[in-house]
């Protein structure tokens, strides 16, 4: 268990040297989230447009069978904001084993995204469950 966290976050953390910055964020995230929310959730999202958003964006491209990128080493906060975009050409089912978990629907076209939150401290593993790929292991603290 040990020598298993040390490896993900040795991994995560040559990641982060070698990643590529935050990348552009635009409006429309929030379409995946059609469900009317409570009014705390309200307040949240008008504090995040003012200060500079802490999310972490994951990039997706699914390609002639292909998936980029595959066992990711990712960290995030917990409550942090969690974006996933997807360009596909094939339907796919994105599974994210948080606690409790999401399930997203990738179609075969560019420029989806989905946004989660993990409140439960863990190692979240965000799947293509028809691909049968695991895209990243993001470790929430
Ligand atoms: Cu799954």
């Amino acid at each position: 268990m040990t020598t298993t966290r040390t490896l993900t976050v040795l991994a995560a953390a040559a990641l982060i040297t070698a990643g590529c910055g935050g990348g552009s964020e635009g409006p429309g995230y929030e379409t995946q989230q059609a469900t009317p929310s409570e009014t705390t959730v309200n307040a949240q999202d008008m504090t995040d447009q003012q200060a500079p958003p802490k999310r972490l964006t994951i990039d997706v491209m699914i390609q002639g069978g292909k998936v980029t990128p595959t066992n990711e080493q990712l960290k995030a906060a917990v409550n942090q904001p969690i974006i996933i975009r997807v360009n596909s050409d094939v339907a796919d089912e994105l599974h994210v084993h948080s606690n409790p978990e999401h399930t997203y629907k990738v179609e075969a076209k560019p420029g989806q995204s989905f946004q989660f939150t993990v409140n439960v401290p863990g190692s979240v593993d965000v799947e293509l469950h028809q691909l049968k790929k695991t895209v990243a292991t993001i470790a929430v603290q």
